[in-house]
């Protein structure tokens, strides 16, 4: 157990991006993980598991102990507040921006803004830091239909090509965070593991270089 190291992996689009990273590090899958219904896979490193998770669920596994590292988006991280995590890199995958959202016809609102969003906490954060009354609204997808739908004025959500808010009526307003995916690490592991997480952290940084 303590001489082997698990590390939490987002499923989704990061996945993708995150495994020829690891495989720099001599981290490879031994089978196929798209075409498994494992949730945790051996490696060609005897020492490492793989466990393939929701992104949203790798802070707090990492936090925990779960796994000694793991890799979710900045987002991710910021909406779960990362309490006792070392974020020690980059690795500048999966980029994106967070931003907020409105329909490109939107008429200036009057009194309290509505603003839809599956980041509560950073949305919260962000108008508060504007001096605008905000009321949050919880959702957990497709943002996009609220504001069409008149269930609330804004929407905060994560951009790339701007096309998702295109399709839908909507524009990007204001940007809130530059956004990639980040190495995490447990504060416990880094202490106990460290030779081994420190030489893992090595690898990954010259392959983002
Ligand atoms: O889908 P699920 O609910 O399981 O989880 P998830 O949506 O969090 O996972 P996933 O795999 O979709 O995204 C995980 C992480 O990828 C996010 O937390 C971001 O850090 C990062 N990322 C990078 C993105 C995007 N790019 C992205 N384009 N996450 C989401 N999107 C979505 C966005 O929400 C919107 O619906 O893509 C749409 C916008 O894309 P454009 O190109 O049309 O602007
Ligand atoms: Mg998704």
């Amino acid at each position: 157990m303590s001489d082997t190291l698990t590390i939490a992996l987002s499923k989704g689009r990061i996945l993708k991006e995150t495994l020829p990273l690891i495989a720099a590090a001599g981290i490879e899958p031994l089978e196929d993980i798209s075409k498994s219904r494992k949730l945790i896979f051996d490696t060609t490193d005897s020492r490492v598991k793989l466990i393939i998770i929701r992104a949203t669920d790798v802070p707090t596994y990492v936090q925990y102990g779960g796994a000694d590292m793991g890799v979710t988006g900045k987002d991710v991280l910021m909406e779960h507040g990362a309490e006792g995590l070392y974020e020690p890199l980059d690795l500048k995958i999966s980029q994106c921006r967070l931003m907020t959202a409105a329909k490109t016809d939107a008429k200036p609102v009057k009194g309290r803004l509505k603003v839809a969003t599956k980041f509560v906490n950073l949305a919260k954060q962000y108008y508060a830091g504007q001096g605008i009354q905000a009321d949050i609204i919880k959702l957990y997808g497709a943002m996009e239909l609220a504001p069409i739908l008149g269930l609330a004025d804004e929407i905060v959500d994560i951009v790339d090509t701007g096309n998702t808010l295109k399709a839908n009526g909507l524009e990007p307003r204001e940007l809130i965070h530059n956004i990639s995916s980040r190495l995490v690490v447990n504060r416990a592991s880094m202490k106990m593991k460290h030779h081994h997480i420190q030489s893992i952290i090595d690898q990954l940084a010259e392959k983002v270089r």
